[in-house]
């Protein structure tokens, strides 16, 4: 049974009368409220009044990150500062951060999303759970502090970092469930072997992890390293963070909470809508928020959406995992390539670690690519020989897969540094401008 079986059940032609309905409002809300909008609106000749059908969306402009840096800090707010109760930011990698101000019901409605997200992993109020997401301005930790803590789970806020503790906190508290980005999973999981201890023979059954894309083969790999389950949690700080959509029992693509978030996808060249089940980049608009409510805002993340019946009885529309971003998709030789690709094909080769970078360069007017990958430990003691045999291989695989030569740098264990929240994989040393 879900956490919330009338919204997440919800006959899907009464779910979308009830999108509409808070479309409407939201859209007079933020005409009323943001100068930033209304002008937008304006330059456009829409108004609010002309969005009658869902699939109007279509005609209002998209937002992009930029529009939130510019806005900096509070401009795209609509609600004086003392109806705010939090604010968290991101920081990205470049400029100012975007913020995220919530009134007291959005941090409300958040927590309910958060609460469906951990319910559908299987979380119940017997469970101890290890918040290793980073806590702070972060969304990750409070998010799913809050998520737990109404279920009614011991929430052990370890936050981020100091990796021996947490793996001595696990053994000792009996964390029964973990939270942190899968890149941090690994991480621990490669310390407890360091430090003798299995934590296949601890009472850990499940992990909720996200903030970063990771593969199907990434999961499988923490599923088995860590035995537990690994669900999932989607989100973004320019909605609320996480608890956008989560995967569900069946663990076949994540349900988006489309009573607070009503989701496109397009072409991310042209932005004209892509048909049902095709792959493009996400767009999202809030339906319920106070504080900053976003219209049509471009994610750069690329999946696409499906419609079916889901096993688990929920109706909420489905997206697939994040192949990626669209400004992290690669040009390769004409080829696109997305890092998730790479990660796929390097996690079924036995011979090295999950720990990757891929590092790109200009040659001449090509760019080039090349993946550094640690070897396992007695594969690498096997000598240098040994080594470019494998690199041969795996460029082999990569050639033969994707049709695209890459340069493979096999690396002793342990070079590439750890992860303790979003891992960096790409690395662009191509000249910039
Ligand atoms: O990462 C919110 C979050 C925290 C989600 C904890 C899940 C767990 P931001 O820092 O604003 O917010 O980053 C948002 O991270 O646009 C995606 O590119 C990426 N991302 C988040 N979740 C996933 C996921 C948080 N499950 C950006 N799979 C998003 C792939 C994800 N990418």
């Amino acid at each position: 049974m879900p956490w919330n079986d009338q919204f997440e059940c919800m006959p899907v032609e009464q779910l979308q009368e009830l999108q509409l309905k808070n479309l409407k409002e939201t859209l007079n809300w933020v005409y009323e409220k943001i100068p930033f909008y209304r002008n937008k609106f304006d330059e456009q000749g829409i108004q609010p009044g002309d969005i009658q059908r869902l699939e109007d969306v279509r005609k209002l402009p998209v937002t992009v990150k930029t529009d939130l840096r510019d806005n900096y800090p509070f401009g795209l707010c609509a609600v004086p500062l003392e109806e705010v109760v939090r604010v968290h930011a991101s920081s990205g990698t470049t400029g100012k951060p975007i913020t995220g101000p919530y009134t007291a019901e959005d941090l409300e409605q958040w927590i309910e999303c958060m609460a469906r997200n951990l319910w559908a992993a299987g979380i119940r109020s017997n469970d101890i759970v290890q918040n290793a997401y980073g806590h702070g301005l972060f969304t990750g930790g409070l998010g799913f502090h809050q998520g737990a803590s109404r279920i009614g789970c011991t929430v052990v806020p370890t936050s981020a970092g100091m990796t021996e503790r947490q793996i001595t906190i696990m053994k000792d508290f009996g964390s029964t469930v973990l939270f942190c980005t899968p890149s941090y999973a690994l991480t621990i999981a490669e310390r407890a072997e360091e430090m003798n201890i299995d934590i296949r023979k601890l009472p850990l059954r499940v992990g909720v992890f996200g903030a970063e894309p990771w593969t199907t083969a990434m999961r499988d790999e923490i599923q088995e390293r860590m035995g537990i389950k690994a669900m999932e949690a989607y989100g973004l700080t320019e909605l609320c963070g996480p608890g956008v959509a989560f995967d569900c029992e069946a663990q076949d693509g994540l349900h988006i909470n489309e009573d607070h978030f009503l989701a496109e996808i397009v072409d991310p060249a042209t932005l004209e809508p892509v048909p049902m089940g095709e792959s493009g980049e996400l767009i999202f608009t809030s339906l319920q928020r106070r504080a900053m409510p976003m219209i049509r805002y471009r994610t750069k993340d690329i999946t696409r959406l499906r419609r079916e019946k889901c096993a688990c009885g929920r109706t909420l529309i489905k997206m697939d995992k994040i192949t990626g971003r669209s400004d992290d998709m690669l040009i390769i030789s004409g080829v696109n390539v997305f890092p998730s690709q790479i990660e796929s094909l390097l996690l079924d080769v036995e011979e090295v670690l999950p720990q990757y970078v891929l590092v790109i360069r200009k040659k001449g007017y090509l760019d080039q690519l090349s993946v550094r990958v640690e070897a396992k430990p007695d594969v690498y003691n096997l000598g240098a020989e040994k080594c470019a045999e494998v690199e041969k291989k795996i460029a082999g695989h990569i050639q033969g897969m994707m049709g695209i030569n890459v340069k493979v740098e096999l690396l002793a264990p342990k070079t590439l540094t750890r992860s303790e929240g979003k891992a960096m994989r790409v690395i662009d040393e191509r000249p910039k401008g």
